[in-house]
C-alpha cells in the first residue's frame, strides 16, 4: 500500500480517483485550493449534481467505508512552500497531478483567462517537480495530460504513445536515429499548457531522475463510479455549461432537458473518449506500474474509443428522441478530421475499456434527469470565441437569445 497525494481531489476526475485509491487501501491525502468551485460562481453554473463541500464529502467517505482521506487546502501554483511542507511531512510514494485549469473554452475567454491558465498550470507543474527534487524524494509523479496536445486536424495516421522514432539525414550522409516527443499542435491555450508540461517532465526526468508517468487522456464522459454511487453525499460533479461541460455529457444533459443538441459546425470533429470509471482504473494501473528511476517519461494514451461529434449527437438523439441543432462553431478547429490513437500500453496492463453502451448512457441520463431542475440554461451555449471571426454556439430559440 502506498502513501498517495492526490493534487487535486475535489475535481471531476480527482474525486473519484481519490476514492478509488482509498478503497484499494492506499493512504490518500487530497490537496486542492477549491478554485473550481470559485469558477462555478464566476460562470453562474455549478455542478448539475449537488456535490457536497469537501468536509462533508470526506466525512461521508469515513462514515460509509471507515477509511480516512486527509485534506489540505493549498494553491499548488502559488504556495510552493506549503506544498513542499506537505510533501516533506507525507513523503509520498506517488503524487497524482490533476491540478490544472482544464477547460479549453475558459482558457480562450480573454487575455485575463489566458494569463490565469498559463500561470496556474505551468507554475503548478513546476512547483510539484521542483519541490520533490528539493526534498530528495523518490516519488512517482502521475500527471493527467490530454490527447489534445497533438491537435485535431489529423489525416488518419495513428498517434503513438508519446515518442516518435526518426532518422535525421545529416550533410555527412549518415542517418542519425532519434527518439523525440511526438510533435504537438495544441488547439487552445489550455492544450498549449499541457504541451509545455511535457517539456517540464522531460527536463526533470533527465536532470533529476524523477519518475514520471504522463497520461494523455481523451474526453471523459459519465459521472458516477463504484465509490461515488455508495452515498448521495459522495456524488461526483457534472459540468454542462459552455466552458466546462464536455461534449457527450452536454448532449446527455441537453437531451434530458428538451434542449437541442448543440453540434458545433458540421460536427465533423473526431475525438477520443473514455468513461470516468476507466479514468479511475487507468490511474490505479499507472500508480501500480511506475517507471524505473532514470527512465524517460512514460507516456500512455488513456482512451477507449474515438467518435465523430455528429455521430455522438445522432446516437444520443436515437436513444432519447432529442432534436439536433447545427450551431456556429465558436472554436478555430478543422471542420472534419480523422483520429486514430494507440492505447496498447493500457491494454497490455489489462484495461478492457467501457465503450459507449446504452446502459451506461442510460445511467448518466438518469442522473441528469434527476438534477436537470438545477441547471442554468443561460450558461448552456458555448460563448468563448477562439478568434474575432468565430461566433457563439447559440441555438436560436426565444428562450435562448444570444
Ligand atoms: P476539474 O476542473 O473538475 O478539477 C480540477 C481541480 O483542480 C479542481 O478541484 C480545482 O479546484 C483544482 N485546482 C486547479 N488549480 C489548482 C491549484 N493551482 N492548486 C490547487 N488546486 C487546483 O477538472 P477535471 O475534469 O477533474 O480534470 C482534471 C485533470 O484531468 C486536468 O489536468 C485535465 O487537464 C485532465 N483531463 C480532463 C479531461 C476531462 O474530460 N474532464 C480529459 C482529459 C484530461
Ligand atoms: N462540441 C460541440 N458541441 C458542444 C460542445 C463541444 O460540437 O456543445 C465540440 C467541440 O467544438 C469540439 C469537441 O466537441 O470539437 C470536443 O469538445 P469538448 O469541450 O468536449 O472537449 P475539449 O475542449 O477538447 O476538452 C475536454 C476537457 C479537457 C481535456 C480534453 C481531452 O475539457 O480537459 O483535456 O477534453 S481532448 O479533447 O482529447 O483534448
Amino acid at each position: 500500500m502506498k502513501r498517495i497525494v492526490v493534487l487535486v481531489g475535489d475535481g471531476f476526475c480527482g474525486w473519484p480517483s481519490a476514492l478509488g485509491l482509498s478503497a484499494q487501501g492506499h493512504e490518500v491525502t487530497i490537496v486542492d485550493n477549491l478554485s473550481r468551485r470559485r469558477i462555478d460562481a464566476e460562470l453562474g453554473a455549478g455542478s448539475l449534481t449537488p456535490i457536497t463541500d469537501i468536509t462533508t464529502r470526506l466525512a461521508a467517505w469515513k462514515r460509509v467505508t471507515g477509511r480516512t482521506i486527509e485534506f489540505r487546502a493549498i494553491d499548488v501554483a502559488k504556495d510552493a512552500e506549503a506544498l513542499g511542507e506537505a510533501f516533506r511531512e507525507i513523503a509520498p510514494d506517488t503524487v497524482i497531478h490533476f491540478a490544472e485549469q482544464r477547460a479549453a473554452p475558459y482558457s480562450m475567454r480573454d487575455a485575463a483567462h489566458k494569463h490565469y491558465t498559463v500561470d496556474n498550470n505551468i507554475n503548478g507543474t513546476n512547483s510539484v517537480l521542483a519541490s520533490l527534487v528539493e526534498l530528495g524524494l523518490d516519488t512517482h509523479v502521475v500527471h493527467l495530460g490530454t490527447m489534445g496536445v497533438y491537435g485535431y486536424d489529423g489525416d488518419g495516421l495513428e498517434i503513438p504513445e508519446g515518442y516518435l522514432d526518426v532518422k535525421v539525414e545529416a550533410p555527412d550522409g549518415r542517418a542519425y536515429p532519434r527518439s523525440i516527443l511526438y510533435p504537438t499542435q495544441p488547439g487552445s491555450i489550455y492544450h498549449l499548457t499541457k504541451s509545455m508540461d511535457q517539456l517540464l517532465f522531460q527536463f526533470y526526468a533527465r536532470n533529476d531522475g524523477l519518475r514520471i508517468t504522463d497520461l494523455h487522456q481523451g474526453i471523459v464522459w459519465g459521472t458516477q463510479t463504484e465509490q461515488t454511487r455508495l452515498d448521495p453525499e459522495l456524488v461526483n460533479r457534472f459540468d454542462y455549461d459552455g466552458d466546462y461541460g464536455t461534449v457527450l455529457n452536454r448532449f446527455l444533459m441537453q437531451a434530458a432537458s428538451g434542449y437541442p443538441l448543440t453540434v458545433h459546425g458540421t460536427g465533423g470533429q473526431t475525438r477520443a473518449f473514455i468513461n470516468i470509471e476507466d479514468t479511475v482504473r487507468c490511474i490505479m494501473l499507472a500508480v501500480a506500474n511506475p517507471p524505473a528511476r532514470g527512465d524517460k517519461v512514460k507516456i500512455l494514451n488513456q482512451v477507449a474509443e474515438t467518435h465523430r461529434v455528429r455521430d455522438l449527437a445522432a446516437l444520443v438523439a436515437k436513444v432519447t428522441g432529442a432534436e439536433i441543432a447545427l450551431v456556429d462553431n465558436p472554436r478555430k478547429e478543422a471542420a472534419e478530421n480523422s483520429l486514430k490513437v494507440s492505447n496498447r500500453s493500457f491494454r497490455r496492463l489489462g484495461l478492457e475499456p467501457i465503450l459507449l453502451r446504452d446502459a451506461l448512457l442510460n445511467e448518466t441520463l438518469e442522473v441528469v434527469e434527476r438534477f436537470k431542475h438545477r441547471a442554468n440554461f443561460d450558461a448552456v451555449p458555448a460563448r468563448s470565441l477562439w478568434t474575432r471571426k468565430n461566433r457563439p454556439g447559440t441555438v436560436q430559440r426565444s428562450s435562448d437569445a444570444a
